[in-house]
C-alpha cells in the first residue's frame, strides 16, 4: 500500500543489513525516539520485527521535511525513504539515510502508556491499553512465542494422525455438571457457554478416532488468582483405544517437541524476554496421588486420604519436584462422572495431572465408555440424567475405549516465557474485574 506522497514500504527494520549497503529502502513503523543533534536528526522507528534509525541530515533533505521530522509526535506511524549506510552505533551498525519521509498517522498524546517501557506501566495500565502495550517487545515476544507453541502442538498431532475438529461452544446442557457454566439467552431458552469440549471430543472417538481441538473455554468462577480466567484457550485431544499412558506420552511428546522448537525458532524472542526454558527430558517424573501425600507428610503436613491438594499442598509439592511431572491415580470422588475407576482399586481413577512444579497444566485420564456405567457415575454425581440423554444414546452406537486430556495453553506458555500472571499471557483475559477491552 501506498502513501499519499507515493512512499511505500520495501524493507522491514530486521533486513536493514550489510547486504543492503548502498541500496535505497522504504522502512515503515513507528517512532520510538527523536534526536536532534546540531544539523543531524536521528529517529529510531520500530515495527513488529525490530527496531532501526534513520537519520535526517539539514541540506540533504529540505528544512520543512526536516521540521517535519522533528516534530513527530512519537509513536506515530511513518515511512521513510533514503539509502542504507554504516553507522557508528553498535547496536544497530546499518542506518537509513533519509531523502523522503512521510507521516501516515499521528500518535495523538498523552498516550495511556509508553511502550518504550522506559516509564513502566503497571499491568492494568498495559491491559487496558493492550494493543500499544504490545509494540513493547517483551510483550509482544510473549505471544510469538504462543503462537510458535500452538503450531509446533499442532505439527505434532498431525503426525501422531489426529484430526483437528472445532465443536460448538453454545450448548443447550452443562457438559461436565457443576456450577461454573455462564448462562446465555438463546432465543428465549437457556443455553450456556461452553466449559470444555469434552463430551463432543469423547463422542467424535466413535468415528473419527483420534481427535484434537484448540478453542476458547468460559468458566463462571470467581477466582482471584494468578492462574485462572473465566475465558482460557485449551488443547483438547481424544483417542479411542489409547489408554491414560498412551495419551500421557502425546502429552509428554508435545512439550518436549514444542518447547524444543520455539527455542530454536523463537531464540531472537527468547533473548528480549531474557529468559530460556530449556528442554524438558522424557519420560517425565510421574507419582501418584498416595505418593504426592506422603512426600508433603514428610515435608510437614498433608491432606486426608480422598481430600484435594489445595494451593499451599501443590506450592509444597513444587518444592520437591521443580519441572514437568505426572500426578495420576487421583481419587474417582475428587474427578468428573466420565473419568474411569481405577482397574484395581474402585477407590481411585483412571485419571492423571500434568504439573510444573507447583501448577496444573493439564488434566485427564482414560474415560468409562460403557452406558451402564457412565449412568450409573451420573447418579453418583447427582447430575441429572435427562440432560444428558443425547450424550448417552452415542454410547450405544459401538463407543470404543478412549482417552485423552485437556492442556492449558495460557498457563503452559507463562510457563515457557516465565510470566508469573495469566493475565500475561492472554492478548485480552476476562475475570470478574475485567470484561473490557
Ligand atoms: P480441567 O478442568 O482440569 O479439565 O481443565 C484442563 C486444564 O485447563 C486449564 N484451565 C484453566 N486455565 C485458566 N483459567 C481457568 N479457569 C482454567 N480452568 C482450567 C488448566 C487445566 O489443567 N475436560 C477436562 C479435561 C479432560 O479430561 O480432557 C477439563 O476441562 O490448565
Amino acid at each position: 500500500m501506498k502513501g499519499r506522497k507515493g512512499l511505500e514500504r520495501s524493507h522491514y527494520s530486521v533486513e536493514i543489513d550489510g547486504s543492503l549497503e548502498g541500496r535505497e529502502v522504504t522502512i515503515g513503523g513507528w517512532i520510538e525516539d527523536v534526536r536532534p543533534l546540531g544539523s543531524l536528526l536521528f529517529l529510531t522507528v520500530r515495527d513488529c520485527k525490530g527496531l532501526c534509525q534513520a537519520v535526517f541530515k539539514r541540506g540533504s533533505v529540505s528544512d520543512k521535511l526536516f521540521v517535519e521530522a522533528l516534530s513527530v509526535p512519537k509513536q506515530s506511524f511513518v515511512l521513510i525513504k533514503g539509502e542504507v549506510k554504516r553507522s557508528k552505533s553498535k547496536a544497530l551498525p546499518y542506518e537509513v539515510d533519509a531523502k523522503e519521509f512521510e507521516v501516515l498517522n499521528v500518535a495523538k498524546h498523552p498516550l495511556p502508556l509508553d511502550p518504550t517501557g522506559r516509564v513502566p506501566a503497571n499491568l492494568d495500565v498495559r491491559l487496558d491499553a493492550r494493543p500499544l502495550a504490545l509494540r513493547n517487545p517483551v510483550e509482544a515476544a510473549v505471544f510469538k512465542v504462543k503462537a510458535g507453541l500452538l503450531r509446533a502442538a499442532r505439527r505434532v498431532l498431525e503426525e501422531e494422525g489426529f484430526i483437528e475438529v472445532d465443536t460448538a461452544k453454545i450448548i443447550g446442557a452443562a457438559a461436565e455438571g457443576g456450577a461454573e457454566l455462564f448462562e446465555v439467552d438463546y432465543f428465549g431458552k437457556k443455553a450456556y457457554l461452553a466449559q470444555s469440549p469434552q463430551l463432543y471430543k469423547e463422542q467424535l472417538t466413535l468415528s473419527l478416532e483420534k481427535v484434537y481441538e484448540i478453542a476458547h473455554y468460559f468458566r463462571a468462577e470467581r477466582s482471584h488468582t494468578t492462574r485462572h480466567l473465566n475465558e482460557f484457550l485449551s488443547l483438547d485431544i481424544e483417542a479411542a483405544l489409547y489408554d491414560k499412558f498412551d495419551v500421557m506420552k502425546v502429552l509428554e511428546k508435545i512439550i518436549v517437541e514444542s518447547v524444543k522448537e520455539v527455542r530454536d525458532l523463537h531464540k531472537a524472542e527468547f533473548e528480549i524476554i531474557g529468559y530460556e526454558p530449556s528442554v524438558p527430558k522424557a519420560p517425565f517424573e510421574i507419582i501418584t496421588y498416595r505418593k504426592a501425600l506422603e512426600e508433603l507428610a514428610a515435608k510437614g503436613t498433608a491432606p486426608s486420604f480422598g481430600d484435594d491438594l489445595d494451593s499451599e499442598d501443590l506450592r509444597r509439592l513444587g518444592e520437591i519436584h521443580k519441572g514437568y511431572y505426572f500426578i495420576i491415580d487421583w481419587p474417582l470422588k475428587l474427578k468428573p462422572f466420565y473419568i474411569r475407576p481405577h482397574e484395581t482399586d474402585e477407590f481411585l481413577s483412571e485419571s492423571f495431572d500434568l504439573m510444573y512444579s507447583w501448577l496444573e497444566l493439564a488434566s485427564g485420564g482414560q474415560r468409562i465408555h460403557e452406558r451402564w456405567l457412565l449412568e450409573k457415575r451420573l447418579k453418583e454425581a447427582g447430575l441429572d440424567m435427562k440432560s444428558f440423554e443425547h450424550h448417552l444414546k452415542v454410547f450405544d452406537w459401538g463407543m470404543p475405549p478412549h482417552s485423552g486430556w485437556g492442556l492449558g495453553v495460557d498457563r503452559w506458555t507463562m510457563v515457557v516465557t516465565n510470566r508469573r500472571n495469566i493475565r500475561e499471557t492472554v492478548l485480552y483475559p476476562r475475570d470478574d474485574q475485567r470484561l473490557v477491552p
